[in-house]
């Protein structure tokens, strides 16, 4: 799956701005457009626009629309590609049903037939959120109950774009770089209609360094793609008829031992589990907040983070690649812990797992080019002590591994251990959330050391796989000091990560920390949380609470 790109054979339309939306029935159809709609922003979550609770936390089906004309070609094919609405949705182009998005994180890339001199898009999204759903959900009396700790904002999330096509084009391109151990041999798997073809490549500064009729190639003197310190190609496809340009880094990921070597150097993760969650804009993509995150990130030190709890928007991957951050990918598997519902009493629930292995493909026709993607996780915190989640990972795992050449984790939850989680086996690393001193023995810093040392090293001894230290943190409200350093407060956050981070550095095994949660975030209302998940080393306004300089500080040399 290609993102659209504009060049002299392709054009590319923004639908963005302004549409109209209408709370709407179950058996909803956009006949004509509706006359009770109301202005709403895309990309954008309604969520934090409206002021009304209610329809703030309306959980149903939603409507979105807008009309719109482009210029007619009769030479050109044209698509509609929707970045992401959450959650499912119908696409009707004229009244009619023309396709269905079936995750809240994933582009919907569709042929637009029958254009019209004036057109009506209309998108029917339904945010609730089921057993079957990603993330795991299930709505009881009428209300939905949310198993995972972010809040479920609903909208159009990401870019829509109409662009065009030759009618005889090129529909995928897959780059990989380190054929046969060889730095700078690249090759190319072109998918699509063509008589002639030929590949270029361009450097960093524009200049031609390769043109070739063969789809492998060797580029002289080939600089890296390191982490922190990017260097990115771009590859021009040409064909008779189509063109397509994708930037891509030559590097090498491995796992030797305990090792993750990126180009034949071990790297230590430094960094971050994140969501994307902002003022106003809710989970709406925009390029400004991603650059405030990364130059956050780049101040303190940190060279990586994993797109928790789902994948993040492709813009965000194609500003990664460019600052040399490891991302790790992640599926939006979260909350798979409702065993029945979603496993069924003898192993997988089929519809499920279907579904999580669609997904875990999806996930790799969209990022496949991208070098920052250094690993995959399949699922954060599944309940991995169920017996049944065995055979369903065994599955998730194999799928995965179709597809993907970087290694391929799953998060385990606080409260698997090496001794009873059943999937563990399965990981290339094996990442670790522990909250201790938080939500177990809360406020007491004294029980860190020894329980994550036992816990670690637990994991590491039997499956003799690197670990990360995937997730841990502490809530902490903004300018709060208590002396001695209580729980909330900035002191005891930084204190905590710090005896954390003191257990890490004695375990040669542990391949990162990525600290929960880089920027405070929305969650659903409830007691343990103050206008949501206050974890953040940075506020939800993007600056450092105290803990940031501690972080700062220790990444610098480590
Ligand atoms: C972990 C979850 C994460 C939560 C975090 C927390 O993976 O999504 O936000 O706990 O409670 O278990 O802060």
């Amino acid at each position: 799956m290609l993102y659209p790109k504009i060049n002299h054979r392709r054009d590319v339309y923004n639908l963005n701005g302004v549409w109209e939306y209408a709370f709407v029935e179950e058996d909803y159809l956009p006949t004509a457009m509706n006359p009770n709609g109301k202005p709403m922003a895309v990309p954008a979550s309604y969520n934090e626009i409206l002021t009304d609770m209610n329809m703030k936390e309306y959980s149903g089906k939603v409507l979105y629309e807008r009309e719109f004309a482009v210029p007619k070609r009769e030479d050109c094919l044209y698509r509609l590609r929707i970045g992401a609405t959450s959650h499912k949705c119908e696409v009707y182009l004229n009244s009619e049903k023309i396709g269905e998005g079936i995750n809240g994180f994933y582009p919907i890339d569709l042929p637009l037939e029958g254009l019209k001199e004036q057109n009506r898009l209309s998108i029917v999204i339904d945010n609730r959120l089921t057993a079957q759903t990603f993330p795991n959900g299930r709505i009881k009396n009428g209300k939905q109950l949310i198993q995972h700790d972010f809040y479920n904002y609903t909208g159009i999330h990401r870019d829509v774009l109409v662009y065009t096509l030759p009618k005889q084009h090129i529909d995928d391109v897959v780059i990989r770089t380190v054929v046969d151990g060889d730095y700078g041999k690249v090759s190319v798997e072109v998918r699509g209609e063509y008589k002639d073809i030929r590949y270029r490549v361009l450097n960093e500064r524009g200049e031609e360094v390769v043109c070739s009729k063969e789809n492998v190639f060797q580029i002289p003197d080939p600089v890296r793609w390191e982490v922190l310190n990017s260097y990115l190609y771009t590859l021009i496809v040409e064909t008779d008829t189509d063109q397509y340009e994708e930037k891509f880094g030559i590097r090498k990921v491995e796992i030797k031992g305990t090792q993750f070597l990126v180009n034949d150097k071990p790297v230590y993760f430094k960094g971050f589990g994140m969501h994307e969650d902002f003022f106003v804009l809710g989970k709406g993509n925009n390029p400004a907040v991603t650059l405030r995150n990364f130059e956050c990130m780049k101040w303190i030190n940190a060279n990586s983070f994993r797109t928790s709890h789902y994948p993040y928007s492709e813009e965000v991957l194609d500003l990664a690649d460019r600052y040399g951050f490891l991302v790790i990918d992640e599926a939006p598997a979260a909350g798979l812990v409702l065993w029945e519902e979603c496993f069924g009493e003898n192993g997988a629930n089929e519809e499920t797992l279907a579904i999580h292995k669609e997904l875990m493909k999806r996930l790799y026709e969209r990022d496949k080019n991208h070098p920052c993607v250094v690993m995959v996780s399949v699922s954060n915190e599944p309940q991995t002590t169920e017996k049944n989640s065995e055979k369903y990972f065994e599955e998730v795992f194999a799928y995965t591994r179709k597809f993907w050449e970087v290694p391929v984790t799953l998060v385990e939850p606080s409260l698997g251990y090496a001794h009873n989680s059943c999937v563990a086996k399965f990981s290339d690393v094996i990442c670790v959330n522990r909250y201790l001193g938080w939500y177990t023995n809360h406020g007491d810093l004294t029980v860190i050391e020894e329980k994550l040392t036992k816990d670690l090293t637990d994991f590491y001894e039997k499956y003799k796989k690197p670990v990360i230290l995937s997730e841990f943190g502490a809530d902490t409200i903004e300018g709060l000091h208590t002396l001695p350093a209580e729980g909330f407060s900035e002191d005891f956050q930084t204190f905590y990560i710090a005896e954390n981070c003191k257990v890490l550095d004695k375990l040669d095994f542990c391949i990162g920390e990525h600290v929960w949660n880089f920027a405070d975030f929305k969650t659903q209302q409830t007691t343990g949380r103050v206008r949501g998940n206050r974890k953040g080393v940075f506020t939800k306004e993007r600056q450092p609470k105290m803990a940031a300089y501690y972080l700062k500080e220790r990444w610098k040399n480590k």
